[in-house]
């Protein structure tokens, strides 16, 4: 029986003002994609929808860098990502676009509805305004100098140096992106969503009735509910956007957030006549895939919106997904310190499901994570080449040799035979129990772990010792072998589309169903094979060579301290800052810890409570010399057990150029467990 009635699939929709890269597919593409080919193979009725997002300062700001108009930028880019995303398998049932008159008509409903409702509060504000542009100035068409840290460069929502969140009127020296000019202050009447009104209503929602989502999901929206939401303004003074369809609302546009979610809605609408099944029927399952800088807007803002309407449902789940790094440095599209899907195709025509499988491997599941070209080679060298394409080729190959391509009977069953069989279907199961939990690395591994299987049991029966002498014990082990390639074509085509569609080929088996998945008797007796290709080439160094220098070449600097200090940061929040709990303690024992070079077991005083922490630290100092000292703790760290010892915090330390670590103390002596701000 089916768990639930229908599936209705989001992907973020990608900003159409530049083309896509590997973090977009680690983050939200491949896993969103895995999951809706999961559902159809169960034959679930599933629909997948994603757009280009055509609105919003980032687009005007590029059309402005280029001298060109918006509709020119989202043009090309809505064109150029659609067919990177068609071009790696991702299988989307619609790719839209938020520039759609659909879109405009379903958004500007939306608008009206709540505005009917007397939903929005109005409100009058000062903003700034260009004077020699005759303009508003939104968002990143202002900037300043940073009230915090002095950073000149700070834009009107928020600063880039030292992560504040800030609005235009804090800057100081304001100037115009536009005309560079200085702005004045203007009244401006916008419309705000009352978050605040919703806050209980999350609370119990979110809090109380979504404990299963992401820890990381979970944790970002219980803090922005503790710290307490704000209305926020839905319109914008811009030129591009969807106008405001009320009176007295000239030269005003819905904001980008408010009509982009939106677009999930109108993508449907464009898609089928029976839309509102997927949106309006309480046994519709709606998911979202995100990265996690869109936490807030899909799980705080949408969802208010949506109850606020009152027709739709709301999701069920928001696996949002952490950062991608690269090669150890975060990627960023102005550095050029990214690797662009177009790009990978024309430098590896035809490899989409290495790189699929690469991202997947190593996907930023539940932290940031690190891409590195040579970990891609060795997952394609040591991986698909060595262990699923070694097995599927043998496999076929030796089906071929021995019996002219047909499947040979099963006939002695041996103990060992019966386990191999036994274990298919548990792999299955596993496959199947990870993908419904959205932990795709888990799933894609034990997907693997059946090949290797294949692989071992191969090389325990060795078929080609004993053909000669044993002709019906080699049927079997075949037989076996063959079942098992048979069921890597159904568990893995989530994963690896591409090559999965060409194994089937060469196993003469149609449509994949996850029902045969841990099936030991897909193909059956006298069932006629074809004979295999190769299903995955091994990458060489060279390429790889090619692939480092490539990125390094083209990296553009954006400073020159930057090979002396470390790389700043991702911004942050001040919310997700203030998470942090820093306080002073003081060390009360310290000794090593037996067996390690490195560790160190201290108890310390937190003012709140003593507890142990493990730490890292044995090489820079004499237990002894640390106690009585002051610290500074991270004292809400998430307790972790190191050698076996449960250590709950972590002690912050400066590390110098050249490695040397050094405690981080309040130069005064405190109370033990004073917050650090
Ligand atoms: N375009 C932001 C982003 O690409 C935004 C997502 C919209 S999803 C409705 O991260
Ligand atoms: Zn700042």
């Amino acid at each position: 029986m089916k768990k639930y009635k229908r599936h209705l699939i989001t992907s973020a929709l990608p900003y159409a003002n530049g083309p896509l890269h590997i973090g977009h597919l680690a983050g939200v593409y491949v896993p969103s994609d895995i999951y809706t080919r999961f559902l159809r193979l169960r034959d679930e009725d599933v629909i997948s929808i994603c757009g280009s997002d055509e609105h919003g300062v980032p687009i005007t700001l590029k059309a402005r860098s280029e001298g060109v108009t918006p509709q020119e930028i989202v043009d090309r880019y809505h064109a150029i990502n659609k067919k990177a995303f068609e071009d790696f398998g991702i299988a989307f049932d619609i790719y839209s676009r938020t520039s759609n008159k659909i879109h405009y008509e379903t958004a500007s409903e939306f608008f009206l509805t709540l505005y009917n409702k007397g939903i929005f509060t109005e409100k009058t504000t000062e903003q700034y305004y260009d004077e020699e542009a005759g303009t508003f100035l939104a968002d990143r068409y202002i900037r300043g100098t940073c009230p915090h840290c002095g950073n000149e460069d700070a834009y009107g929502d928020q600063c880039e140096g030292c992560g504040s969140s800030l609005s235009p009127t804090e800057l100081i020296n304001a100037r115009s992106m536009i005309s560079g000019g200085k702005p004045v202050l203007k009244e401006t009447l916008h419309w705000y969503l009352p978050l605040d009104k919703y806050e209980q209503w999350l609370k119990e929602w979110i809090l109380e009735g979504h404990r299963e989502w992401k820890t990381n999901v979970y944790g970002q929206c219980k803090s922005w509910l503790d710290q307490g939401l704000q209305p926020r303004a839905v319109s914008r003074d811009l030129d591009w956007g969807i106008p405001v369809p009320v009176e007295n609302a000239e030269g005003k546009v819905l904001y980008v957030w408010f009509d982009a979610p939106i677009g999930y809605i109108s993508a449907t609408r464009e898609l089928t006549p029976d839309w509102e099944k997927y949106w309006k029927d309480s046994d519709t399952r709606m998911i979202h895939f995100i990265g996690k800088d869109n936490i807030v807007f899909h799980c705080i803002i949408f969802p208010v919106m949506l109850k606020a309407e009152g027709s739709y449902i709301l999701p069920d789940n928001v696996p949002a997904n952490e950062f991608l790094n690269l090669e150890n440095d975060k990627i960023s599209t102005s550095r050029n310190w990214a690797v662009w899907l177009h790009e990978y195709l024309a430098d590896f025509p035809g490899k989409q499901d290495s790189l699929r499988y690469s991202l997947c491997a190593s996907a930023p599941e539940t932290k940031d994570n690190d891409f590195t070209w040579k970990e891609f080679q060795a997952r394609n060298n040591n991986e698909l080449v060595a262990i699923l394409g070694n097995f599927v080729n043998r496999a076929l190959v030796l089906t071929i040799n021995y019996y002219e391509g047909r499947v040979p009977a099963r006939t002695v069953i041996l103990p060992e035979d019966e386990e191999v069989l036994r274990e298919i279907g548990q792999i299955a199961l596993n496959v199947e129990n990870a993908i419904e939990a959205f932990r795709f690395r888990e799933a894609l591994k034990e997907a693997m772990n059946l090949a290797r299987l294949g692989n071992k049991y191969l090389a325990e029966a060795e078929p080609w010792k004993i053909v000669k002498t044993d002709p019906e014990r080699v049927k079997t082990i075949m037989n076996i072998a063959l079942q098992i390639t048979a069921n890597l074509a159904i568990v893995l085509e989530p994963f690896l589309p591409f090559s999965m569609e060409k194994l089937r080929g060469w196993i003469n088996t149609g449509k994949p169903a996850w029902d045969m998945a841990g099936n030991p008797d897909i193909l059956p007796e006298g069932h006629l094979i074809n004979k295999p290709g190769l299903l995955f080439e091994k990458i060489e160094d060279d390429a790889i060579k090619r692939q480092v220098e490539k990125l390094h070449a083209g990296k553009q600097a954006d400073d020159d301290t930057a090979e002396e200090i470390p790389q700043g940061k991702e911004t942050v929040s001040f919310e997700e800052f203030s998470r942090i709990d820093i306080r002073t303690a003081t060390v009360l024992e310290a000794e090593k810890v037996p067996k390690t070079s490195k560790l160190l077991r201290l108890k310390i005083d937190t003012g709140i409570d003593i507890r142990t922490i493990v730490s890292g630290i044995a090489e820079y100092f004499e237990p002894q010399s640390l106690v009585g000292r002051q610290i500074s703790i991270v004292a809400n760290l998430e307790p972790r057990k190191i050698r076996g010892i449960e250590s709950k915090g972590m002690i912050l330390m400066a590390e110098d150029r050249d490695g040397k670590l050094v405690l981080v103390s309040p130069l005064e002596k405190v109370n033990n467990g004073s917050v650090i701000k």
